[in-house]
């Protein structure tokens, strides 16, 4: 097996943790020694062992604690993430790879938990391990961008979705909620909303669109929706909205009070923050409610000014056919300097019949 195959056997190990393990990183691990796998495992669920202590049970498990003992000292250890080096819910990873004398370990990225960081690498170097790193990195961060922008930047993972014509129009000026992309791309949509912890939009929108913004056409029945975050003053809540007709979290997030009616209070609240920095502020609410990921739906205004102050991971353009003219509203319209458009990497492109869909990545993440 290439160095490349036993990676792709860690990836697939480590997505087996699916939504089990959050807000930790999906991780796996294998093990080899003369070019055979010797034991495997993965982060299973949150507070559960690490992904390098169940391969190190698995080969304990298939061999024996004797035989495993000799085939762990001078083997290779894979990983998608840096050896973690702390003590939280379960012991240092580096400390098991030092205690079994592993001789090399081989790892897509570091971790970009602050606590970890290298401190795990440079741990495994001072005990004599050799650290290969950067093999699949790009793999390894599409895998964990929610873990990866939560620590990095101290926020959710942010995804800003447009819909536009060919002329860069999303809407028609009054005309309340306008049909631009066909159903295919609007299911499309809704699949992006049950991907993503919570959805925002201005209060603009929600005053011109009275958006339900749940996740419907599911493919299970027993969904569960998304948070909504409503940013703005211009709020005028009714308890007919749209937005409950489900029975999920509602966020407003204003600088001035917003009366909330009483017959909503249970999951409705207010984040009233009179601070310059209100945006930043609700982030770490949103993470401290453990709201990892938003996903960015409009209007103009608010996208325009995530996208020029970079409040952004992925921006995905759904764009159809049309032409609106000089009466629709506005998409994408940020200034050169603030969008620093060079920073942009297309990541995919798509299509439902005559719509297209294309997904931009905002830089790479520096220092993992
Ligand atoms: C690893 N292997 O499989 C995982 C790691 O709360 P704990 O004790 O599980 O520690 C969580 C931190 O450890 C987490 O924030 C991340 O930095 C790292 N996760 N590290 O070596 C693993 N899941
Ligand atoms: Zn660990």
């Amino acid at each position: 097996m290439t160095d490349f195959e036993v990676m792709q056997r860690v990836f697939d190990l480590a997505a087996k943790g699916g939504h089990n393990v959050a807000p930790n990183p999906l991780v796996g691990c294998v093990i080899t020694k003369n070019g055979k796998i010797i034991g495997e495992g993965w982060h299973k669920k949150y507070g559960g062992h690490h992904a390098e202590v169940n391969a190190i049970r698995d080969c304990q498990k298939k061999f024996g604690n004797n035989a495993a003992k000799k085939l762990l000292h001078k083997s290779t250890f894979f990983v998608n993430l840096e050896p973690c080096s702390i003590e939280k819910n379960t012991p240092p990873c580096t400390e098991k790879l030092i205690e079994f004398k592993a001789k090399k370990l081989v790892c897509s990225i570091k971790d970009p938990n602050p606590l970890i960081n290298g401190r795990g690498i440079k741990k495994l170097k001072q005990a004599g391990i050799d650290v290969q790193l950067g093999l699949m990195k790009d793999e390894a961060r599409k895998l964990n961008k929610i873990f990866i922008a939560n620590h990095l930047y101290s926020r959710p993972f942010i995804t800003i979705k447009v819909a536009q014509t060919l002329d860069s129009k999303i809407g028609l000026r009054g005309a309340g909620q306008v049909r631009i992309t066909n159903n295919k791309s609007i299911k499309d949509v809704h699949k992006l909303r049950k991907e993503h912890d919570s959805i925002m939009i201005g209060s603009g929108t929600l005053n011109e669109d009275n958006p339900m913004l749940s996740t419907r056409f599911s493919l299970s029945k027993k969904i569960s929706q998304p948070m909504k975050v409503i940013i703005g003053n211009n709020v005028n809540v009714k308890s007919k909205m749209g937005l409950f007709k489900d029975f999920s979290k509602v966020i407003f997030a204003s600088t001035k009070e917003i009366v909330i009616p009483k017959d909503l209070t249970k999951n409705v609240i207010n984040f009233k923050n009179a601070k310059q920095n209100i945006v930043e502020n609700l982030f770490s609410y949103l993470l401290d409610l453990n709201c990892r990921s938003i996903l960015v739906e409009g209007g103009n205004k608010l996208f325009n000014s995530f996208l020029s102050k970079g409040y952004y991971d992925e921006l995905i353009i759904y764009t159809a056919p049309k032409i609106i003219g000089p009466e629709g509203i506005q998409g994408i319209d940020v200034d050169v300097d603030s969008f620093k458009s060079k920073m942009l990497t297309l990541d995919a492109i798509e299509n439902f019949e005559n719509d297209l869909k294309v997904t931009y990545r905002n830089k790479k993440p520096n220092g993992i």
